[in-house]
């Protein structure tokens, strides 16, 4: 691979070589599966396919909140897909998600099942079917889903620019850990600006905005992504902050974030989730014991 100021692109780019980085031997410039894999299937009416990375966890935020709510229906099986060994190529989780990106989910409960892909419209989904953490009045509902959407178009200059370029790329850049630096602060005090004015994102409710934004940005604020709190000085947004410890504290937030995680304290860890149980007696630490 030539550096970053010597490479003059040719007419027609080829896969001919690996791209180097954390996820080289998982990209591709082709979707599909790569090898014939079935989904398990458990008891419960929706089967989640995921991992505990910041997109993942938006899902089991909600569905643990919604469990908490009392809605039975929301009980859950999470399966773990790792996507570092490639697990989102099967077929079976191709069928389910064409793009092979966790999360995806399945709603079997129904007379035939319902697939559901990318994390927006899973939650859009969860919300809609108990109608719950989206609000119904129209103006409330618009800032909602604008914050939803927000998150979906700009976590993707937070993990694939400036994650990739500050922690995973084979070099570093100046230029690219600039320009995404640079994005990525503005968008902090674009959150830091709506939370100086509003509990949370949408108005005075927790809504699936707060769910879908907080993994990312909530996590940064608290230094839980790329070890780049002090670079980015995450500590200055104090609304932000503020926003990140009151979901943070919330009991089903901490079950949220425990499922599917393969990093971390072992106690943190909690790899499947077939019943609630689990929590208490199926964490890394418990089962290694
Ligand atoms: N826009 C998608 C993004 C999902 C996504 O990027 N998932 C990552 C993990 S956080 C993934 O599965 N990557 C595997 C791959 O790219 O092969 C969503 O919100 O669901």
């Amino acid at each position: 691979m030539s550096d970053s100021t010597d490479y003059t692109p040719p007419k027609v780019w080829t896969w001919n070589k690996p791209s180097g980085g954390r996820f080289a031997n998982i990209n591709r410039p082709i979707a599909g599966p790569t090898h014939d894999k079935d989904l398990p299937v458990g008891r419960h009416p929706l089967q989640l396919y995921s991992l505990g990375t910041p997109n993942g966890v938006k899902v089991t935020l909600m569905l643990e909140e919604l469990l908490a709510l009392g809605h039975k229906g929301a009980e859950y099986d999470a399966w773990l897909i790792r996507i570092g060994e490639g697990a989102q190529f099967g077929s079976g989780f191709v069928a389910i998600n064409p793009n092979s990106k966790i999360p995806a989910l399945v709603d079997r409960s129904g007379s035939s099942p319902i697939r559901v892909f990318e994390s927006g419209a899973i939650l859009m989904y969860l919300a809609n079917k108990f109608g719950a953490f989206l609000p119904t009045e129209i103006g409330t509902r618009a800032e909602c889903l604008s914050w939803l959407f927000w998150q979906m178009g700009s976590a993707p200059y937070l993990g694939g620019g400036f994650g990739h370029f500050y922690a995973y790329a084979p070099a570093k850049i100046e230029y690219a850990i600039d320009r995404f630096a640079m994005e990525v602060k503005r968008q902090l005090d674009v959150l830091d600006r709506r939370l100086a004015e509003s509990e949370y994102l949408a108005g005075r409710d927790y809504t699936i905005a707060d769910m879908a934004v907080w993994p990312w940005y909530g996590g940064l604020a608290k230094g839980w992504l790329y070890g780049a709190a002090e670079f980015l000085q995450v500590q200055d947004y104090k609304n932000v902050n503020r926003w990140a410890d009151l979901i943070g504290s919330r009991p089903a937030a901490k079950r949220g974030r425990m499922v599917n995680r393969v990093s971390g304290e072992p106690s943190s860890q909690l790899h499947e989730r077939h019943d609630a149980g689990d929590f208490e007696s199926k964490t890394q630490d418990k089962l290694v014991a």
